[in-house]
């Protein structure tokens, strides 16, 4: 494993032309990566070379798109260690996978009554879906509440598992706390309880290695813009036990096998869930971030993360009215810092950043209920805050700007230091 050290960190910006030689810092990384050239490199080049219809023509632009599409399929069953590559279905971006599977998932599975598990700290993304689901079928859907720190216990978990559990689902990593959290027990448990496991990996495929077949999680849903590729592609990948049995989630052209007046047999796993014309440059390009990313290591990128989170814990805990939420081991982090700065709103602390030059996320992080969840020292639940968070590409001496930017804002907003 190469370590990614500042001086190969810097190096490695240079593979990223939107902020490489900028003087502002880009820390809002859990929203979105920048892109690397390679990426930009290799849609473009799919679009002047190999550009047609895939799927739909005999010619040889039609099959070289198909290919190109296939290929990235490929590419992203090996990245996660799916066991074959028709278990990746291609959607726009992790909701989009999280609403498929809920929604054919639940069509397969659900009967009135039953219970649909998820946790407090899910992005509105794994909560809306299952909202949606329970209400179709008369299901209940039913919260796990972490402690005031992000963690989850076991007999927790055990304990709101019950013989009507059809589904469990929950993030691999939050994207409020940065926690990450250990789904391989956690499915084991859901399985032995005869429940079906769906992971949202939008916050962990980027950073940590991830393997479907070790973790044996049912589903994994993530996005391509999370990890250097484009927006408008996205994963979901499922067991092919699933995913057979599943009707579709949307119809139309591409996903069929014949089509009557009256009806229609559909096409097989995955384009049974691929309906319309699929976005090939969108997987081009994550095909090329995900080579990127291995060029460079998942072990080399979550190290060098967790140092800098570790860097900028550091840092925050010393400037007064900072509060950090999660766990205080910056290893529970995967790179996410959120914080409350006393008497400043999140979105005060987000401006004054930006006029510095800096880049972070305020307000509710698309989790209001973690948010009215999660209490400050006096007892009000915290409703919005700040979070920066690190890509490998973020250096020590950002994260020194950023710090000394934030030990002002008391001050500038009149409440001394
Ligand atoms: N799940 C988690 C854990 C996420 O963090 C996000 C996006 C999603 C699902 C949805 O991903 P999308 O690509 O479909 O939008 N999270 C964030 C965030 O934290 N700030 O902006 C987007």
């Amino acid at each position: 494993m190469r370590v990614i050290d500042e001086e190969r960190a810097l190096e490695l910006r240079k593979d990223f032309p939107l902020i490489d030689g900028s003087k502002g810092i880009y820390i809002d990384n859990a929203a979105t990566t920048q892109k690397a050239s390679c990426v930009l490199d290799a849609v473009r080049d799919y679009y002047l070379n190999a550009n047609a219809n895939p799927y739909r023509g005999v010619y040889d632009l039609s099959v070289r798109a198909t290919e190109a599409h296939e290929s990235a399929r490929r590419a992203a069953a090996e990245f996660i260690h799916a066991g074959r590559p028709e278990e990746i279905i291609f959607t726009r971006n992790a909701t989009e996978s999280l609403n498929l599977v809920a929604f054919s998932l639940s069509e397969l599975l659900l009967e009135p009554g039953d219970e649909i598990l998820i946790t407090v700290f899910e992005h509105h993304s794994n909560m809306l879906p299952w909202q949606q689901a329970a209400k179709r079928h008369g299901a209940v859907l039913r919260y796990i509440e972490c402690e005031q720190d992000g963690t989850i216990t076991e007999e927790n978990f055990r304990s709101m598992l019950t013989p009507k559990t059809k589904i469990v689902s929950m993030a691999q990593v939050s994207n409020v706390l940065g926690r990450q959290y250990d789904i391989k027990k956690f499915a084991q448990i859901a399985h032995e309880n005869g429940s079906v496991f769906v992971a949202d990996g939008a916050q962990s495929v980027p950073h940590i290695p991830v393997d479907v077949q070790d973790l044996d999680v049912d589903f994994l849903a993530f996005s391509g813009h999370k990890m250097y590729g484009p927006m408008g592609i996205g994963v979901l990948y499922g067991k092919m036990e699933y995913l057979e049995k599943m009707p579709p989630f949307l119809t139309g052209g591409e996903m069929i096998e014949y089509v009557r007046r009256d009806g229609a047999t559909f096409a097989e796993v995955p384009h049974k869930f691929e309906a319309g014309t699929v976005n090939v440059g969108g997987a081009v390009g994550l095909e090329a971030a995900i080579r990127y990313i291995q060029s460079i290591g998942l072990d080399a990128i979550s190290q060098r993360e967790e140092m800098l989170a570790s860097y900028a814990m550091e840092k925050m805990t010393q400037i007064e009215g900072v509060h950090i939420l999660g766990s205080a081991d910056p290893k529970e982090h995967t790179g996410i810092l959120t914080f409350t700065l006393d008497d400043v709103h999140p979105h005060d602390v987000a401006t004054i950043l930006d006029a510095d030059g800096i880049a972070v996320r305020a307000g509710h992080h698309c989790a209001q209920p973690l948010m009215a969840f999660i209490k400050k020292a006096d007892g009000r639940p915290v409703m919005a805050t700040t979070r920066a968070s690190f890509s490998f590409y973020n250096t020590k001496e950002e994260i020194d700007r950023f710090a000394a930017s934030l030990a002002q804002i008391r001050r500038k907003m009149g409440y001394g230091i």
